[in-house]
């Protein structure tokens, strides 16, 4: 990988551009998921390359509903896995929920590369053998295992495409999405957005996980009743207006 002094101003940017470069050589990043990423850079870039307030609220109630949950999973992307991979270990280990490998440029090859990758993390994602189909949606991404995304309660998605985000609410499950754009069709259509970068956002959820793990159950459900994503997604809509 391409050295970059840890003195440089952009050095955390840069290294994660360098992932995602040495995640599209592996044949783990699609080609489009480079220009993926520059879209999230730029609207990191618009919320100064922090974690606000509208994030840390929807952290927490994703706490909350990830721990209420019966049957919660993480969908992982080929920009997730390179960016990601420790954090999806640790956030897999501490919900005891499982890892599936979902793709919008599905091949077999890809998912079976993810999997492998993600399995060098110690994380035993699913995705190779799903034969189950997510119904109204036309893209790969309605491929799914059973056991996995397909008969989960609750999906944590990153990267995604609003359409999947519906289908999956039609489906009478809950989605958590952690998507930087808070105008995206997927940050409206979720039950709850993370505004954030998926590397600032993924650890402290582990960290909110285990502060509300000693909540008992009534707390959690008091939690979700008092959050609103549409005032959520305005608080990040004006942190953007701000800084322009
Ligand atoms: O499933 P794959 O691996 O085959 O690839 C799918 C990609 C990522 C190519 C596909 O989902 C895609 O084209 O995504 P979009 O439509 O460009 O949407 C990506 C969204 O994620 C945009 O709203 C970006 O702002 C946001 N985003 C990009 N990088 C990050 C991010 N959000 C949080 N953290 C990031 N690091």
């Amino acid at each position: 990988m391409h050295k970059i002094p840890e003195t440089h101003p952009r050095y955390k940017s840069l290294k994660e551009r360098h992932k995602i470069e040495e995640g599209y050589k592996k044949g783990i990043t699609h080609i489009q998921g480079l220009i993926a990423h520059g879209r999230g850079e730029a609207f990191d870039y618009l919320i100064k390359e922090k974690t606000h307030r509208f994030a840390k609220k929807a952290i927490k109630a994703s706490a909350a509903l990830l721990l209420i949950a019966k049957r919660p999973i993480i969908s992982v992307n080929g920009n997730s896995a390179v960016l990601c991979p420790n954090e999806i270990k640790e956030l897999s280990k501490e919900l005891n929920c499982k890892v599936e490998v979902n793709l919008f440029y599905r091949t077999r090859e890809r998912v079976e590369r993810i999997v492998n990758y993600l399995n060098k993390f110690g994380i035993n994602a699913l995705g190779k053998k799903a034969k189950k189909k997510i119904k109204g949606l036309n893209s790969k991404r309605a491929i799914v295992e059973e056991d996995g995304i397909y008969n989960a309660d609750v999906v944590l998605v990153m990267l995604e495409d609003g359409d999947r985000t519906e289908a999956l609410k039609k489906m009478h499950k809950k989605v958590i999405a952690i998507d930087l754009n808070p105008l995206s069709r997927t940050s409206k259509k979720a039950n709850i957005t993370i505004v954030d970068n998926i590397t600032r956002a993924l650890p402290l959820l582990v960290e909110e996980i285990k502060k509300l793990k000693k909540f008992k159950k009534n707390k959690l459900i008091k939690i979700l009743k008092n959050y609103k994503n549409k005032e959520i997604l305005e608080e990040a809509e004006r942190e953007i207006r701000k800084s322009l």
